[in-house]
């Protein structure tokens, strides 16, 4: 396998259909899925069509997906580990790889503020600086300059957030509040990480509506109770203190609130 020394031959499977690549093919193709747990979340139709699957991830271990698979539970993103395997083998490593998995472990560990951050991540990204002299700083604006539409839309959520005493936030932002706001679905539950370290929340959820699809997504965080098994009860699944559900039950959201929101209360007390 070449992460590193193909990084440019790579192709991006997310949107496979626009690849027009033949069913006939897949048996000889090796795809490396990255960052998933679990089949249904790859969003690849014909996924056990292909050759070869190679899986790296840090989720805790769902399903079965290729004879060669690495989890580390323990590192803070999968990009860790990939810097953790160029560094072990004669993988390539340029300034324009190191930039990506450099912004990779740093937006994955929402930066280095989450529980898995370690001594190794720290360590693992002093080497990639000093291998590659990397101007980090200069990154940070790809990853933390935001327009002010967005900006707009975090003062809507902070205004309509719904806090119960238990200390669970959860916020509906539906597809007109989104437009009004000019932002798009993605930004809206990507925004949730925004919304760590506020006193009186102890487990914060985005619910928003994907109308193409028809299914309901719910990002969930946590920095108390532990939610991935909770996630998993209703069809999601992820980290600890970072899961998500997707969903074509509008009940299913209300009796996940509740449910959360009695995990609130076990956990303070
Ligand atoms: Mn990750």
């Amino acid at each position: 396998m070449a992460v590193g020394a193909s990084v440019s031959r790579f192709r991006y499977f997310g949107d496979l259909d626009k690849e027009k690549l033949e069913d006939k093919d897949l048996a000889k193709t090796l795809l490396i899925v990255l960052d998933v747990p679990n089949i249904a979340r790859v969003d690849i139709a014909n996924f056990n069509d292909f050759g070869e699957v190679i899986k790296i991830d840090h989720h805790p271990y769902e399903d079965k997906m290729g004879d060669i698979e690495w989890v580390d539970e323990s590192a803070s993103s999968t990009c860790q580990m990939i810097i953790e395997l160029i560094f072990a083998t004669r993988l390539c490593l340029n300034t324009e790889i190191a930039k990506c998995l450099f912004l990779g472990v740093v937006s994955d560990s929402d930066r280095f503020l989450l529980s898995y951050t370690t001594s190794k991540t720290f360590g693992l990204i002093k080497e990639l600086i000093d291998r590659t002299n990397l101007d980090f700083v200069k990154l940070y604006p790809l990853l933390y300059e935001r327009p002010l539409d967005e900006i707009r839309f975090h003062g809507y959520i902070s205004q309509n957030l719904n806090v119960t005493t238990n200390g669970l936030a959860y916020i509906r932002l539906d597809n007109k509040i989104i437009k009004e706001y000019n932002v798009d679905l993605a930004t809206a539950s990507n925004m949730i990480n925004d919304f760590n370290f506020i006193k009186e929340v102890l487990v914060w959820i985005f619910i928003t509506y994907d109308d193409r699809t028809g299914i309901f997504k719910i990002n969930i965080r946590s920095r108390g109770p532990v939610i991935n098994e909770l996630a998993s009860k209703y069809g999601g699944g992820g980290h600890k203190y970072a899961s998500g559900v997707r969903t074509e039950i509008s009940e299913d959201i209300d009796k996940l609130i509740i449910e959360l929101d009695k995990l609130c209360e076990e956990y303070k007390k």
